[in-house]
């Protein structure tokens, strides 16, 4: 696993269930870390590449059919693997502190928890596809399933929005086991709360993170 000392930037990636507010927050956290000087950089799955964006209608799009539940994780993954390859690696490289929207733990909730592929499977794929590339930290915006669906209005449900409480449930759970799992990675937030004091705590993890692994906006500038 490569650490972020060794490769000079920070890896941030946000987690949970559905509606969590994960999109909202990591927006509201690059600005706060960019009004302090941090060069930041923010990007999302499945996305962030050309090849991504082109894999995400296939997988949630309207026009999106049935897929395998293998067929759905080799797709995430693909489009993994060009981010990491395109975007996160080599701006990690430079020093810049990468914030990203569902990252390999996304894969393993859903895919694996939730359909059921083997999870130890699933990690050997994650680990191959980013070539060891795990975040420095990641906030697991904790949020009931229930309240989480219904912050979505009908409309802009996706397909796996769309899937059984029962598959909401067991990613849910699944979240709780892994970051029971690595509690020196995960930190969980209580998404409940108003999106102010979703922020502040955020940014409050974040900032002691980053002091902890020794990294400053000014060395991040110089970089
Ligand atoms: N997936 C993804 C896999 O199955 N495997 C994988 O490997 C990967 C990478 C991604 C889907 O693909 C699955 C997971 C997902 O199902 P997506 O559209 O990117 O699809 O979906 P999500 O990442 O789940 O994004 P959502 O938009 O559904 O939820 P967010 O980003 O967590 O929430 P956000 O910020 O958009 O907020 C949702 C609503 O709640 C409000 C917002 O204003 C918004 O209306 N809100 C709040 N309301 C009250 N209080 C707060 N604190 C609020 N914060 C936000």
């Amino acid at each position: 696993m490569e650490t972020a000392g060794k490769r000079g930037g920070f890896f941030v990636s946000f987690e949970g269930p559905e509606g969590s507010g994960k999109s909202t927050q990591i927006h509201r956290l690059a600005a706060s870390l960019a009004e302090q000087g941090h060069a930041v950089w923010t990007t999302r799955e499945p996305g962030g590449t050309r090849a991504g964006e082109m894999i995400r209608p296939i997988l949630l799009g309207p026009q999106a059919g049935p897929l395998s539940a293998w067929s759905e994780a080799l797709l995430f993954t693909a489009a993994r693997a060009q981010l990491v390859d395109e975007v996160i690696r080599p701006r990690l490289q430079r020093g810049e502190l990468v914030l990203c929207d569902r990252y390999s733990d996304s894969t393993l909730a859903y895919q694996g928890y939730g359909r059921g592929i083997e999870l130890e499977t699933m990690r050997r794929l994650q680990a191959d596809a980013t070539a060891g590339l795990t975040p420095d930290l990641t906030l697991l915006l904790d949020l009931p399933v229930e309240a989480g669906l219904a912050r979505i209005p009908r409309q802009a449900k996706d397909r796996l929005d769309r899937e059984t409480i029962a598959f909401h449930q067991r990613v849910y759970a699944g979240y709780h086991e892994m970051a029971a799992r690595e509690p020196h990675r995960w930190r969980q937030v209580d998404a409940s709360r108003d999106a102010d004091v979703v922020a502040s705590r955020i940014l409050e993890l974040v900032l002691e993170a980053l002091r902890t692994a020794g990294i400053r906006p000014a060395e991040r500038r110089s970089a």
